[in-house]
Formats: structure tokens, C-alpha cells, sequence
């Protein structure tokens, strides 16, 4: 019998039918940055690539201490129990913490944690965000091909991160705290913009009053953006939920749904899709041409010699510039 090496004839027949060990391998495989790892993920997606199943892909971003945790706990576990796999990544630009974030308080996933229906895979400490961003929408491709139904990508609610995985969601949703008067919580612009909805989160015991408030306060800020052309009416949304006692989830997750159906209805969930997936080629393009800039030797002593020439007002900076990105295009 012969030993099968190569992970894209491998692990491939592996992941279609479902193996979560080898799903697990394969985004160890993608988070490597070898290069020769690099290359069998790379072939390993190309085999994947429109197999499995499509599943919906749901962004989920908020402030730490919001309860992205307990609400992925509490609304995977509803999935699971209404027959459904759920895959939940992470992107946590800030992960210094090892592990990331999500191993750090497994605890608030026991649960599901332990249920086979469900797949949590912590982010890596990785630094750079870009590697993370690649690492992700790489490992969200492994997920459907390994039949699941639902991808949830949690991300703290910093910096570009929530930009970067609304890129390779279908639906982004923003969790909120309540807020203590009346004032909005200081939601830059820019984020609203991106929410398909608004879960207000801790609407249970003393905090419901202040929850409901804030979540009128969220649908009235809603109300005066401008319609975005990918929504039906009454969207985005305002809800309340709570993670913590289980509550409102249900409705939120038909909301969801709902949202999702009325996009593929229009064909705008095939869009944004193809939109998606042609923004992340170019990215690649882009990011290993500025990488052999780096790395290849013979690139990098020619665009030493030619701007040694520049320097020194041998050659124009327009002309060496050409002359180099000619050299790359070979
Ligand atoms: N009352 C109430 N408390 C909640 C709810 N959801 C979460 N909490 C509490 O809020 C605290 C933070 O919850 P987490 O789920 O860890 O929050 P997180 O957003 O994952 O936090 P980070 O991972 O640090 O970004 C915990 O003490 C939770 O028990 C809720 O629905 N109601
Ligand atoms: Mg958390």
C-alpha cells in the first residue's frame, strides 16, 4: 500500500466527508507560513474549491465583555439543536493572549465544546492581520467543504477587524451592551454602516429596562441610514437578546434567515459572493507580488541596483519603476 503524502489528495476525501481531524489538520495546514505549505494549501483549496456545501457565513464583532462568548454558546447550541453543524472561527487581531481568545474562556463554550455537531477553532497568535484575515476566509472554504451548515467568525471590536471579516461574511452582526442614559454607545459610523443587525445583548434582570431603551435608541440610529440597496425593508434591525438567559435568540436567528433568503431571492448573496471572492484574489495578487519584493533574491538585488541608478540620477524613477515591474512580469 502506498503512503499518500500529499494533503490535497489526502485530506480532501477526509474533510468531504466530514472528519473533523482532518478538517483541523487542514487549517493547521493554511495558518503555516512555510512556503511549501503555502503551496499543498494552496492545491488543497484549488481540489475543495465548490464542493461541500455553502454554508452562511454570519460576522460577528463587539466590544470585549459584550458577551460574544456566552451569545456563541447560547446560539450555537439553539443551531446545533435544530440539526444544524456550526463551525465558529475567530479573528483576534489583538491576540497576544495565547491561544486566542476563544480557548482562553472555553469555559464560556463548554458546551458546545463538546458537542459534535460543533467545530470551534481559537484564532492563531498570529500578529500580522493580514496573515489572519488569509488564515480565515481559508479556513471558512474548509469548513463548507466540511458540510457545515453555519460559519460564525467572532471578532473583538477593534480596529479594522470587523471591516475585514464583514469582507468574507454574508451577514454581519453587531453585538451591543446596554447603555447606561440615553446616549448611543460611541458606534463609529462606519461600523453601523456595515451591521445587518444590532443584538443588544444582556436584556435580562436589571439590565432589560436599559436594553430595550438602547435598542430603540439603535433602531432610530438605523432608521436614518440610507437604504442599502442588499436590504429588504426593516432592515437593518435592532433586537434585544439575551445570551445569558437565552432569550430572543430564536427570533433573531429568523431574522437572520430571513435576510439571507430575501438576498438570494435578488441575487445579491450571489454578488456579494463573487464580489468577495474576486476582492480576496486580487488581495492575494497584490500581497505576493509586494512579497517577492522580500523575498526573491534576484528580485531584490535588481531593485537594489536600479535604485542605486536613481539615487545617483542615472535613471529616471519613472523609467527604473517600469523597467522593474517589467522584470516581474517575467
Ligand atoms: N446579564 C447578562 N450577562 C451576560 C450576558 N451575556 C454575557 N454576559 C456576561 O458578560 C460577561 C462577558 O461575557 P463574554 O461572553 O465573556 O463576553 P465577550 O464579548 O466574549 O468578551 P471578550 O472575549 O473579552 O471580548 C460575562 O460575565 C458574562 O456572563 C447576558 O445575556 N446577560
Ligand atoms: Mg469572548
Amino acid at each position: 500500500m502506498t503512503v499518500l503524502t500529499d494533503p490535497a489528495t489526502d485530506l480532501a476525501p477526509r474533510i468531504l466527508t466530514g472528519e473533523r481531524r482532518a478538517l483541523a489538520r487542514a487549517i493547521t495546514l493554511v495558518e503555516s507560513g512555510r512556503a511549501d505549505h503555502r503551496a499543498q494549501a494552496a492545491a488543497l483549496l484549488d481540489v475543495l474549491a465548490g464542493r461541500g456545501k455553502q454554508a452562511l457565513r454570519i460576522g460577528l464583532s463587539g466590544t470585549p465583555g459584550v458577551g460574544k462568548s456566552t451569545f456563541i454558546e447560547s446560539f450555537g447550541m439553539m443551531l446545533v439543536g435544530q440539526g444544524l453543524k456550526v463551525a465558529v472561527l475567530a479573528v483576534d487581531p489583538s491576540s497576544a493572549r495565547s491561544g486566542g481568545s476563544i480557548l482562553g474562556d472555553k469555559t464560556r463554550m463548554e458546551r458546545l465544546s463538546r458537542e459534535p455537531m460543533a467545530f470551534i477553532r481559537p484564532s492563531p497568535s498570529q500578529a500580522q492581520l493580514g496573515g489572519v484575515a488569509r488564515r480565515t476566509r481559508e479556513a471558512v472554504s474548509l469548513c463548507e467543504a466540511a458540510g457545515f451548515d453555519v460559519v460564525l467568525i467572532e471578532t473583538v471590536g477593534v480596529g479594522q477587524s470587523e471591516t475585514l471579516v464583514a469582507e468574507m461574511t454574508d451577514l454581519f452582526i453587531l453585538l451591543m451592551a446596554p447603555a447606561g442614559g440615553d446616549e448611543l454607545q460611541g458606534v463609529k459610523r462606519g461600523i453601523m454602516e456595515m451591521a445587518d443587525m444590532i443584538l443588544v445583548n444582556k436584556a435580562d434582570g436589571d439590565l432589560k429596562a436599559a436594553a430595550l431603551r438602547t435598542r430603540s435608541d439603535y433602531a432610530g440610529a438605523l432608521r436614518l441610514l440610507r437604504r442599502r440597496p442588499q436590504d429588504p425593508e426593516g432592515f437593518p434591525k435592532a433586537v434585544a437578546v439575551s445570551a445569558l438567559a437565552e432569550e430572543g435568540l430564536k427570533a433573531a436567528w429568523e431574522d437572520m434567515q430571513a435576510l439571507a433568503e430575501w438576498r438570494r431571492a435578488q441575487g445579491h448573496f450571489e454578488r456579494r459572493r463573487a464580489e468577495q471572492a474576486r476582492h480576496w484574489f486580487e488581495t492575494e495578487v497584490r500581497e505576493g507580488l509586494l512579497a517577492r519584493l522580500h523575498t526573491d533574491p534576484e528580485v531584490r538585488a535588481r531593485m537594489q541596483a536600479l535604485g542605486a541608478s536613481v539615487a545617483a540620477g542615472h535613471a529616471a524613477p519613472a523609467a527604473a519603476a517600469a523597467e522593474m515591474l517589467a522584470a516581474l512580469g517575467r
